[in-house]
């Protein structure tokens, strides 16, 4: 019951005074900064340190976007309608300010303000620590998706984590990776808004109990523990609509504060004990983003944000008197992948446990509240839990799986009678070990069940989940990734958005399918030339910020060719290495000659999940390769390598719009989607890649002819897996190939001792479960069309027009408009 007081009566004399909105003038600007400066971070500017003005100037952008966060919030309270609830374990946001600045149009208001204090927004912009809340794509994705709801003003919240300690820190220590803890909140996060009053309970461990009461049996939960859920509440605002969306990241905290008893007994570490053993549950992101370690600790922190966020939305969002058989109609949960899972027993659990409906009616209710994003083709990162560890931290709950799993069996019996072999390979519970199978959970429990990109959904359907999508063909369907164009180009990329704008006008930032009006200037050879000053001047600006950051001068007049993602092996980061060995062996060897080589730099950047051993290796020999090309004065005109460390979204802003050619070259069969690939052709880069994720999308969209295509498809991949790969072959069948596989055995980049080299060379010629060295010649082949392509830049500035005129269909507005239509059922605004 939320407590009510007049200050409460909405006919408040004062209670409309927040959505007063700020005056939008250099002058009231500068006021509302200074008040900031001096009585929130309590100095004067004189003596203001760049963290304060940072903080202040946070401040500010926060008083102006909140009317819009509070009229949004006024405006759904008055009109409810069917809302999406996106339960995601990773929101990687990245920097806050600029953004913040660019959704309110405020960024002309406050360059100015900011000279007339006599402080460059670009300085407060770097000061900014991005909150990395998330590993790679699926953390991207759901930033790019709140982004995208709160611009098209859908009725939305996003609920996650707040782990204290975000995605690692990496730094290169003799070129080995060496994590470092991610103290984001070490210099204050302004952009956050704690409600510790709207704290609530989150119990694990313990027993059930049942009883029958007048012939119903009624089961409770005998939690052992419990912990405090704190919300903290970010806006996401949308863009120049006057929206402003919530997202509420759960923090963990002990429910009694330390013990005094036991203080005052001088057992000072058991006094707090409790304490820190709650707040562990948030502490610190899982790094991982492909093979679960399936560690206890994990559990609890999914289990805590869904159970919280449940609870919170039930208690503090719906009425008092909501009837919960109407919740389906009332709110939609998108599970971002497996991780937000055990929502669904969650769900169960308080129909029947708390609110004391029916079994049958529970269900009815859950079974039409829950849609499942899968976003990994990799059988090992579909997580399972073991039933030892469910029945112990959450024994309710493995119950509760158990019968919806008894009664889906029964349903699969009665639609393929006999099968036994069919109900042994569906049931939602593995045998040997025992486990429970999250992904067969949420298809057998969700509405809907998404690839995130057309190729990903076909091999859902076909490889991944072939019995469920022959038992529910409908409940089978596609939404291809997006990414947001107002942080991935308007933001990034200002000199290309100028040049977008001063050429078609306003506008395109929302209805991205515009950029199409540019298709005819491929053909102007004036706008070519300004389209190449854009992007020489984002090299340049790359180049100044190498520098500083890593202190790694990128020579001039080179073709700039990223591989920029998580390091796995599937991503195939070994394949780019051959092709630069390759040339950096011909070059010694004389078999090429300068003149054939078209100079590149190799920019890579990659983090590694710590316990991932081959790919910590692969980062290595990169970084070995590298300095001794850099070192090698006879080619630095040539060939040079930078691999940035702390790979990021804040990187990946200066790194896109600078690049000439995307590296998307993962085994055929084995990227869900890919989203950067998507930012890279959005911003002017040509694409080398295989037939996987959105690849296919992009390649069809864009062209043929404005796209380097290689490799074997995914059909071709599973024969040449059938018949039986032998790597070393096609080792011995190709001497380019030998050469350059040789020259890294032999030492020459590892001090001479090949034996530092062999972990990685002997996988290759031995395993290559991911097909490199097959793929070898078709993509040297497909680079020496980059090579020729690049060569004539007219048609290559023509094609990497085109390519940006044709990407308008990869906005995550464009997304979100699908899951509208094809999953969440909402009329689209
Ligand atoms: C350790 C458990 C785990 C397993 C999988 C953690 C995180 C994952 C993620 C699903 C991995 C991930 O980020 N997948 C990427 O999702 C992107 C967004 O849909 C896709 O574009 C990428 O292709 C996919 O690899």
């Amino acid at each position: 019951m939320r407590f009510k007081g007049p200050a409460h009566e909405p006919t408040h004399p004062l209670a409309l005074r927040a959505a007063v909105p700020a005056e939008r003038t250099v002058d009231a600007f500068v006021e509302e900064f200074l008040e900031n400066l001096n009585y929130v971070q309590g100095v004067a500017l004189p003596r203001s340190t760049i963290n304060d003005q940072y903080l202040a100037l946070a401040m500010t952008v926060r008083r102006y976007l909140m009317t819009d966060w509070m009229n949004t919030a006024r405006r759904r309270r008055g009109a409810p309608s069917k809302m999406v609830g996106y339960l995601s374990a990773e929101y990687l946001l990245g920097r806050q300010l600029g953004n913040s600045l660019l959704a309110a149009d405020l960024y002309d208001i406050a360059r100015e303000a900011m000279n007339q204090c006599g402080i460059s927004i670009d300085a407060l912009r770097a000061q900014e620590v991005e909150p990395g809340l998330g590993n790679g794509g699926l953390g991207r994705l759901a930033a790019c998706f709140v982004d995208s709801l709160a611009t098209l003003d859908v009725p939305s919240i996003g609920y996650g984590i707040r782990y204290e300690y975000g995605m690692f820190r990496q730094t290169f220590v003799d070129g080995r990776q060496v994590e470092r803890p991610d103290s984001w909140l070490f210099l204050g996060s302004p952009w956050e808004f704690p409600l510790p009053d709207r704290a609530v309970e989150i119990h694990f461990g313990g027993h059930t109990e049942s009883t029958t009461q007048d012939g119903q049996e009624i089961t409770r939960w005998l939690p052992a523990w419990n912990v405090q859920a704190i919300p903290y509440q970010l806006m996401v605002p949308g863009y120049r609509n006057g929206v402003a969306n919530t997202l509420r990241l759960w923090s963990a905290r002990a429910t009694r504060e330390f013990d005094l008893h036991i203080f005052n007994s001088g057992d000072y570490e058991e006094a707090v004990r409790a304490q820190t053993f709650a707040e562990n549950i948030t502490k610190v992101l899982y790094p991982e983003d492909s093979t679960p370690q399936g560690k206890e600790l994990r559990l609890q922190q999914q289990y805590f944000f869904v159970a919280a966020s449940l609870k919170d939305y039930i208690e503090q969002t719906l009425p008092d008197d909501f009837d919960l058989h109407n919740l389906p109609d009332q709110i939609i949960w998108q599970l971002n992948d497996t991780h937000p899972v055990i929502a669904i027993p969650e769900l169960m659990r308080l129909l029947v446990d708390e609110y004391g409906l029916p079994w049958e009616e529970a269900w009815d209710i859950t079974s039409r509240c829950f849609a499942y994003t899968c976003h990994t083709l990799l059988p090992e990162a579909l997580e399972v839990w073991s039933v030892d560890i469910l029945g112990r931290l959450l024994p309710r709950h493995l119950e509760i799986i158990y019968r919806i799993n008894d009664e889906f069996l029964e349903s699969v019996r009665e639609r393929f009678p006999g099968d036994e072999d069919r109900v042994r390979r569906m049931s939602i519970i593995q045998e040997n070990p025992r486990a429970v199978r999250m992904a067969y959970l949420a298809t057998v429990v969700g509405t809907k069940v998404n690839g995130v990109a057309e190729l990903h959904s076909q091999l859902l359907r076909d490889k991944v989940l072939p019995d469920f999508s022959e038992m529910w063909p409908e409940k089978f369907t596609n939404v291809t990734n997006g990414i947001t164009p107002r942080r991935f180009l308007r933001l990034s990329n200002g000199r290309l958005s100028d040049l977008i704008t001063e050429t078609i006008g306003e506008g395109w930032e929302t209805d991205l399918e515009r950029l199409r009006e540019l298709e005819p200037y491929a053909d102007d050879a004036a706008f070519r030339q300004r389209f190449r000053d854009v992007k020489e001047a984002n090299k340049h600006r790359l180049r100044d910020l190498l520098i500083t950051r890593d202190n790694f001068a990128l020579p001039q007049g080179q073709m700039i060719d990223v591989m920029v993602k998580r390091l796995h092996e599937y991503k195939r980061q070994m394949l780019k290495l051959l092709h630069i060995v390759t040339l950096y062996e011909g070059l010694s060897t004389g078999r090429l000659t300068p003149e054939q080589v078209t100079p590149r730099t190799f920019v890579f950047g990659a983090k590694a999940a710590p316990g991932y051993f081959m790919a910590k290796e692969i980062i290595a020999l990169i970084n070995a390769v590298g300095k001794t090309i850099n070192a090698d004065d006879r080619f630095n005109e040539i060939l040079t390598v930078a691999f940035p460390a702390n790979y990021n979204v804040t990187l990946a802003e200066k790194l896109i719009p600078a690049a000439d050619l995307s590296e998307q070259i993962s085994l055929a069969g084995k990227e869900a989607s890919g989203t950067g690939n998507m930012k890279f052709a959005l911003n002017g880069a040509l694409t080398i890649g295989t037939d996987d994720g959105a690849n296919v999308e992009i390649r069809q969209l864009v062209g043929d002819d404005n796209f380097f295509l290689f490799g074997m498809s995914e059909p071709e991949v599973a024969a040449l897996g059938e018949q039986g790969y032998v790597p070393r072959s096609f080792y011995e069948g190709n001497d380019d190939l030998r050469r350059a596989i040789d020259l890294i055995a032999s030492g020459a980049f590892t001090d001479r001792d090949g034996s530092k080299a062999w972990t990685v060379v002997g996988d290759l010629l031995n395993n290559d479960r991911f097909m490199v060295l097959a793929d070898y010649a078709s993509y040297i082949e497909a680079q020496g069309r980059v090579d020729a392509a690049y060569a004539d830049y007219e048609s290559w500035t023509r094609s990497a027009i085109l390519n940006v005129a044709r990407c308008g269909f990869f906005s995550s507005d464009r997304s979100m408009h699908d899951y509208m239509a094809r999953i969440w059922g909402i009329g689209q605004g």
